[in-house]
């Protein structure tokens, strides 16, 4: 740091370089985060500097983590849900996790996970010094829930389900998985980190949320298809008891109990839930996905004339299609200015298709992405 501070339009023309430097997400087919809805920059930035790690001092931005908690358990089928609004679906999950661990008695616990599962629990095999055992895929890439029940012992924990996988934006099969934990009297987690914004809103319906009585917690995240700013994230329980798994006594705060990974945490993301989740109502979120599946619908139909096949047919705005050369492809896409990405296993070429996304881009996308599969 300099002695001498400098000027603030001198700083913020140095600022205004590095911002030139980020990508604009025009040409961004690979990610699961997008521009934020100006109501939630708003919201935002009002309620920056308020800190729900010590939320007694600030009791509105504590009432609006309330209502977020609740209009997100509502449109995932229990407003009375407990939970607060993390920074996303890493801390979620490893949350929901610790609370499953803490709320079992086992010396070796085991959680049993699909083998699509995100990579943030493989953090947490390392934090929670839990051992993540991986249940293989059917032929449509859900978890196949015979493998997972195999996979069950007495040590078993919790059971993970995804619903929106980041790779195929699949969905395990929620209602077997459900069925299980309830048999069994195991812990359910539902990581909907992508799809909780999705799903609900698809012409199709899908058993997902905490409709069916062994989801025990779910992950849904505000700042993907929630178009909420960044890092905003929502972790659910059904019975308040889990959330208390997570209490840790703070006593010479305004409030004696706190339950988040952070101490010091900004409520300006809570109020940017809060406004967006209002001001979308549920029909907002409806157009956005269906303009989303509309354009997922065009991609597929494209490609299909220039002879590349989806894996799958996509179940959300996910398509990962089968290109041949991969890699090649994915470079020569790059060189062009268009990011994309790939799935591990089969390798495939994977594509997010986000609001972001206008028509005409992906025309463009489509044009170039036929020029480079022809190319081949
Ligand atoms: N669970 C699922 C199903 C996810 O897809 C993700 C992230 C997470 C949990 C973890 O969420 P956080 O990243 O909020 O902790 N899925 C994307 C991914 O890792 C996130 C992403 C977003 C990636 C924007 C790239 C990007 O530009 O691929």
């Amino acid at each position: 740091m300099r002695d001498k501070g400098e000027s603030e339009q001198d700083v913020l023309e140095q600022l205004s370089v590095y911002r030139a430097r980020d990508t604009s997400y025009d040409r961004v087919l690979s990610a699961m985060c997008t521009h934020p809805h100006p109501i939630a920059v708003r919201a935002h930035e009002m309620f920056m500097e308020t800190n729900l790690g010590d939320a007694g001092l600030f009791r509105g931005a504590h009432e609006l983590e309330h209502e977020a908690i609740a209009m997100l358990g509502g449109m995932l089928g229990d407003p009375g849900v407990s939970g607060y609004i993390t920074t996303g679906g890493t801390e979620s999950n490893i949350q929901a996790i610790r609370a499953a661990r803490n709320s079992a008695i086992s010396d070796d616990p085991n959680i049993v996970v699909s083998e699509s599962a995100h990579f943030s629990f493989d953090k947490i095999a390392d934090l929670l010094r839990v051992d993540v055992r991986k249940a293989e895929l059917d032929e449509e890439f859900r978890v196949d829930p015979a493998c997972v029940e195999a996979q069950i012992d007495d040590n078993t924990v919790a059971l993970v389900g995804i619903a929106g996988t980041t790779e195929f934006g699949q969905i395990d099969p929620i209602r077997e998985l459900s069925d299980m934990a309830v048999e069994r009297r195991i812990f359910l987690h539902v990581d909907a980190a992508f799809g909780a914004f999705v799903i609900p809103f698809l012409d199709k319906p899908y058993d997902f949320d905490f409709r069916l009585p062994g989801v025990s917690s779910m992950t849904a995240d505000p700042h993907k298809m929630g178009l909420c700013t960044i890092p905003a994230g929502g972790l659910l329980f059904r019975d308040p008891s889990h959330l208390q798994e997570l209490r840790t006594h703070t006593p010479y705060l305004t409030i004696d109990t706190q339950y988040s990974l952070s101490g010091t945490r900004s409520g300006g993301v809570t109020a940017a839930a809060y406004a967006v989740m209002r001001h979308m109502g549920l029909e907002g979120y409806r157009n956005t996905v269906k303009y989303c599946m509309k354009m997922t619908g065009r991609l597929v139909d494209r490609v299909r004339e220039f002879g590349v096949e989806p894996l799958i047919d996509p179940v959300m705005n996910v398509v990962v299609l089968d290109v041949g050369d991969t890699a090649k492809v994915r470079t020569k896409m790059a060189q062009k200015g268009w990011y994309t990405s790939i799935t591990r296993s089969p390798l495939a070429l994977r594509l997010v298709i986000m609001p972001h996304l206008s028509e005409k881009r992906l025309e463009e996308f489509l044009d170039d992405l036929e020029l480079v599969c022809r190319e081949l």
